[in-house]
């Protein structure tokens, strides 16, 4: 009896000359009506399944392989006397590869007018059905869901080599699949912002040389639908692959800059951002976000977002940096940038973070999932708590404070201008250390008279107020909401600084 393959498939493409080799290697075809058609216009010989189920399609398509003479073939254990005989009564074929691809419901809910009514008609149910049958019944049956997999599955059954190993892993891409697929159908229609059950519908975008360290094996998976504003949705222009750590470090700048409408510059490493710049212009912009820490923005990951222009690039090229991100480059600009090798440069259509995007960390035996934090205070957020009211420019200034200590890591404290970072205290245990750290790093800057204090969170105790003053700040933005504010409030009187409660933590760990 000669063996024979199902082909169903949506995505068409390589299916005539895939046919064609099936039928050289003995297999007969059978097949639904478009992918007959198809086969039947470039001369391969193929059956329509109907002739096998006795069954006309029904239901616009609904119904096509759905049939027990369809699925009875796919799942009967060749070794099993019981299951061979019960074929043979129904007179039944055993059918010994299938090959579907599954209706493109990913492709359907991306176009930009496509219905409810359309989304749901590209849930595939047959497709999903054959490949799970074809997929449990693995060992004897091939299973093939991509055109991809095409030409190794020919070259295996032309030199004899279909071996276990072979059909099982084709088993398990069809189980990851048809997850997936279903994964992203529950997404569509869920509601829910944290449902009961979490579905994931990652792609791998490749593997990587290593992770946070060379010793650490890692992959980098986007979403199969990304948001707009993401890395996933940027374009690499020049430069050696991103690694691990410089896909976190871009994507926090990259949260760090959608903060700002004016033009920005934001220099960051590790993690937390070491100089962020506000000007009328990109070039003033970049100064400022330069002159913050000359000293870290070394190896720096820079996100710009205006076009950069050759002079901002010029002064860029001076210095090593690992990734530059900017909506454009002009051709000069890029011309400069792309004469060092290794510099990653990247255009991403900057925007907002879409509000429906969810942080995820994981834990051990598990994953955490949040709202971003998209809390943005402005002057009109604040409350001012000491006696001295601060001047318009220092409100200025603790908006942009306020604005910038939530993107750096707890404990986190920092000294800014209006437009300009000048000491960042980053991830310390407590908030005296971080206080201390952003004093230091800002203090012998200019701008420093000018300067304001912003705390992620409430000062605990008044040492922090008091060494900001006795270092001549003038003016602090912090959350409020310790036992202690009252300390605090009377040691910032004492010295007659402006303090504002802005009444929003901004933890980050
Ligand atoms: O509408 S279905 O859910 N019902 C079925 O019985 C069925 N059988 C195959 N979808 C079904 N298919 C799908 O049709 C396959 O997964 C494949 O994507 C597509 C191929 O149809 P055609 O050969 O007519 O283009």
């Amino acid at each position: 009896m000669k063996k024979l393959a199902l082909l169903s498939v949506s995505d068409k493409s390589g299916i005539v000359e895939f046919a064609k080799s099936l039928i050289e290697q003995g297999f007969s075809i059978i097949s639904t009506g478009g992918t007959l058609k198809k086969l039947q216009e470039n001369q391969v010989e193929a059956e329509a399944v109907e002739n096998i189920t006795n069954f006309k399609e029904m239901l616009d398509g609904r119904v096509k392989t759905l049939h027990p003479r369809i699925h009875a073939g796919i799942l009967a254990k060749r070794d099993n006397k019981l299951h061979m005989q019960q074929l043979e009564e129904n007179e039944i074929n055993p059918i010994d590869l299938v090959c579907v691809n599954l209706y493109p419901f990913k492709q359907t809910i991306q176009k930009p007018d496509v219905t409810d009514e359309e989304a749901i008609e590209n849930i595939d149910i047959g497709g999903p059905s054959m490949l799970r049958a074809a997929a449990k019944n693995y060992k004897d049956v091939i299973v093939i869901t991509e055109p991809g997999d095409y030409d190794a599955v020919i070259q295996r059954l032309s030199d004899n080599s279909v071996d276990e190993e072979f059909k099982r892993h084709l088993a398990a891409k069809v189980f990851r699949d048809t997850a997936a697929y279903d994964a992203l159908i529950a997404k569509y229609m869920t509601k829910e912002e944290f449902p009961e059950k979490l579905t994931l519908t990652y792609e791998k975008v490749q593997d990587m040389r290593y992770g946070e360290n060379s010793h650490q094996k890692a992959a980098y998976y986007r979403d199969s639908i990304p948001e707009k504003y993401s890395l996933a949705n940027s374009h690499q222009l020049h430069g050696k692959k991103l690694s691990y750590n410089n896909i976190r470090d871009a994507d926090a700048a990259l949260r760090v800059v959608a903060e700002f409408n004016q033009p920005a510059v934001v220099a960051l490493k590790h993690m937390n951002p070491c100089g962020i710049g506000l000007a009328d212009n990109l070039f003033d912009a970049w100064n400022k976000a330069y002159n913050a820490d000359s000293i870290s923005i070394f190896g720096g990951i820079i996100v710009l977002n205006r076009e950069v222009d050759l002079k901002t690039a010029e002064k860029m090229h001076a210095i090593f940096l690992e990734i530059v991100i900017a909506p454009s480059f002009t051709d000069e600009a890029y011309d400069v940038l792309a004469k060092k090798k290794n510099i990653r440069l990247i255009t991403l259509d900057f925007d907002k973070i879409d509000s429906a995007h969810k942080d995820e960390v994981s834990v051990l035996g598990g994953t955490l999932i949040q709202e971003p934090d998209l809390a943005h205070e402005t002057v009109s957020d604040f409350e001012v708590v000491t006696k001295i009211q601060p001047s318009d420019e220092q409100l200025k200034a603790l908006e942009f404070g306020q604005t910038v200590v939530k993107h750096v890591k707890s404990n986190a404290v920092v000294i800014t201008t209006a437009d300009q970072t000048l000491g960042i205290g980053a991830g310390q245990m407590n908030r005296i250390d971080s206080t201390k750290i952003a004093i230091e790093k800002a203090e012998n800057k200019p701008g420093y008279e000018k300067a304001i204090m912003a705390s992620d969170a409430f000062f605990p105790m008044d040492d922090c107020v008091e060494y900001a003053a006795k270092h001549n700040i003038k003016a602090i933005v912090e959350p409020g909401g310790s036992i202690k504010d009252k300390a605090s409030i009377e040691m910032a009187d004492k010295y007659g600084i402006a303090m504002v409660f802005s009444k929003k933590r901004h933890f980050k760990h």
